[in-house]
């Protein structure tokens, strides 16, 4: 493992040797599995990193919440828009227990908003997606919650006690998620010849965007070799983009659908697919804040903010009233 020394923004991945008496603690913990909690040592990278992965996890999870939030009041039957609203208050929830694990390594709610509102903080390329159709959610359920499933399964193990317990809660909804899915797409695909044409519309879209969720090819991904050292991921990217397409191709075959890559291809050998590479000058372009929603999504988040002014005000200034009627009546009693 430590081996790869790719170049992270903590330098390179040092070997135990290199360390100083209590690093090398603090790695041979790690290295025997055991959690790290929040009022423990770590190294400053370690907090900077975890700091980074969960606050764009969570913007992730709540930015993620408008692409299908689009859709709940045009969803076709009332089950399906009680599934989906259910949904979509589930991501929020998720960025909540995110942003409290988040928390725990000394950095502030309102630090973390201000980095997404000033596009400092990435989110997942995948929200800068437009949802152009019915069958757009479905695929979301299917291909998006399922490579979030793909992502954060291992993220359960990470070493950051905080992080792995949030991840619990958080994979076992994305299960539902992911089903609500592809109950959706199998409905879809059994109705009118137009409507199957929707789902392959949608499927052709969404494929690559969310091949690109697990991150830039290995040989370009500047976090993993650290990240991996801490424990703070379990595999590289390229592992679970292959698990991924190995899981995700014998569904599309079940609801009779064309993967969108001509260079998909069994390889006995490897006992998996191979498959075509991502456009990784969209992808980067994409985290650039180019991409065809990077701007609506940003100004949504913005106005949410703006927006919820007064309420913030309100409790701040009800907060005040109490600590000022507290602090009265402790000096009455004196
Ligand atoms: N989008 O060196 P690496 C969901 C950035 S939740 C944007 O490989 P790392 C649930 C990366 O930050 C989806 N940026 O980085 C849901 C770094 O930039 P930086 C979110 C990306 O951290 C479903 C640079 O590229 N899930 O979907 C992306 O080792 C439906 C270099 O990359 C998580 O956040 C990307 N796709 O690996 C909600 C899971 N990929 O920070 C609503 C936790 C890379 O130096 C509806 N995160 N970048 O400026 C992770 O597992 C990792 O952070 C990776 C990236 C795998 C995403």
């Amino acid at each position: 493992m430590y081996a790869q020394m790719v170049k992270t923004d903590v330098a390179r991945v040092r070997s135990l040797d290199e360390m100083d008496p209590v690093e090398r603690g603090f790695q041979e913990r790690v290295d025997a599995g055991q959690k790290i909690e929040p009022k423990e040592w770590m190294p400053e990278g370690y907090r900077k990193t975890l700091v980074r992965q969960i606050s764009q996890h969570a913007h992730s999870e709540i930015v993620g919440q408008l692409p299908e939030g689009n859709w709940i009041t045009r969803a076709p039957t009332l089950e399906r828009k009680a599934i989906l609203l259910a949904k979509v208050q589930d991501e929020a929830g998720h960025g909540l227990y995110l942003y409290c694990a988040a928390e725990t390594l000394g950095v502030s709610r309102d630090e973390m908003y201000e980095q997404l509102h000033s596009g400092k903080a990435k989110y997942s390329s995948i929200f800068n997606y437009p949802t152009l159709t019915w069958a757009d959610i479905g695929t979301i359920g299917w291909l998006v919650d399922g490579a979030a499933i793909m992502n954060q399964v291992p993220l359960q193990r990470c070493s950051y006690g905080p992080y792995s317990r949030a991840m619990i809660r958080i994979c076992k909804e994305e299960s539902f998620h992911q089903r609500q899915g592809y109950d959706a797409l199998m409905r879809m695909v059994k109705g009118t010849p137009a409507q199957k044409a929707m789902v392959q519309d949608a499927f052709n879209r969404w494929w690559w965007p969310s091949l690109m969720m697990f991150g830039p090819s290995d040989d370009a991904s500047v976090h993993s070799a650290q990240s991996m050292a801490w424990k703070i991921k379990q595999n590289s990217n390229d592992e679970l983009r292959q698990k991924f397409v190995d899981q995700t191709v014998p569904q599309a075959k079940y609801l009779r659908l064309t993967v969108p890559d001509p260079d998909l291809k069994w390889n006995e050998e490897k006992g998996g697919y191979d498959f075509g590479e991502p456009d990784w000058e969209e992808f980067f372009n994409v985290i650039a804040g180019n991409g065809p929603c990077n701007a609506e999504r940003l100004n949504a988040r913005k106005k949410a903010w703006d927006d919820g002014a007064w309420f913030r005000d309100g409790l701040t200034a009800h907060a005040n009233k109490m600590a000022d009627r507290r602090t009265a009546s402790k000096i009455a009693a004196e």
